[in-house]
């Protein structure tokens, strides 16, 4: 089976996709071993992973050669953040077959104004485009893939907007009517409240996904039992994971004026070379090196 059809197939059986963010292959290569069913392209990991804004102040050729990195040494389903498809419905029918050609199984793109601002900020600047404009950018992706198992994601962001659920529901629905394979419904509520409200009220037929950074407490049993959520999507785990333990393995040496105690708290550099796919090379030392 195909890393495509691998999450197709798993939207159209109803079973949760638990995709973990990664904002570099060895990111995603960990993710994967921790038994997650797929990436999430996150860009908002990518943007930190460069220190500045997740706001479009990184090109579209950035993310798109991370992608192309990630997929290049992962075996499970990627799920690309395109953000707000790098402009209107032209930009997107080109975009899009870029991200299939670089090994995304997926792709999300969010109903704001280009450039964007990152959905979780506190006062964030946070426009959506008309609901007509945006029906055309998804019908765009939709023609833009190659392989009818590449999955469309719409993106609503009127809750995170400000914009109450009528609009929210509004446009998951017309965005589902120009052909989106699952909505994604972001909040950034501190309880799962909204969402629920949302979840409740959605009568259409594609799956949900949820981005539960904001109400950590939901957990996937409890997304499970409504029925209607296809991803859960762990927006930027990795990256805080990554912060803290920087942060904390930098204090301790710098404390301690060594590294004597801290060495033996690591993974062991052998650790580091096998990631880096230590034994592939190993094997192609050993079949062509004469
Ligand atoms: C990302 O991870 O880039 C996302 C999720 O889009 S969020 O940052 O919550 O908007
Ligand atoms: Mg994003």
């Amino acid at each position: 089976m195909t890393k495509n059809e691998f999450l197709r197939e798993t939207l159209n059986q109803g079973r949760l996709f638990t995709a973990m963010a990664a904002h570099n292959p060895l990111s995603a290569k960990l993710a994967e071993q921790a038994g997650f069913d797929g990436i999430w392209g996150s860009g908002f990991e990518l943007a930190a992973s460069y220190a500045v804004p997740d706001a479009n102040i990184l090109s579209f050729g950035t993310h798109l050669e991370m992608m192309r990195a990630i997929a290049s040494v992962t075996s499970i389903p990627l799920i690309a953040d395109i953000d707000t498809g790098f402009g209107n419905a032209v930009n997107v029918r080109y975009v899009v077959p870029q991200y299939e050609a670089a090994g995304a199984s997926a792709i999300v793109m969010e109903d704001k104004t280009f450039p964007k601002d990152t959905s979780l900020r506190a006062e964030g600047r946070q426009e959506l485009v008309r609901i007509e404009e945006f029906q055309g950018k998804v019908a765009a992706a939709v023609a833009g893939r190659h392989d009818p198992d590449f999955v469309i994601i719409a993106r609503t962001e009127a809750l995170i907007a400000g914009q109450g659920q009528d609009e929210a529901l509004r446009r998951a629905a017309a965005y589902e009517e120009a052909g989106a394979d699952a909505i994604l419904i972001h909040s950034k509520q501190k309880t799962p409240d909204e969402v629920l409200a949302f979840i409740n009220a959605w009568n259409g037929r594609v799956p949900l996904v949820l981005v539960p950074t904001a109400y950590p407490e939901l957990t996937e049993s409890d997304i499970k039992a409504l029925r209607k959520v296809g991803i859960v999507i762990y927006g930027n785990h990795a990256i805080r994971a990554a912060v803290g333990a920087m942060q904390t393995v930098f204090a301790k040496i710098r404390r301690e004026e060594g590294i004597r105690e801290v060495d033996k708290t690591l993974p062991s550099v052998q650790e580091i070379i096998s990631l880096q796919g230590d034994a592939h090379m190993g094997d192609i030392e050993a079949k062509f090196l004469r």
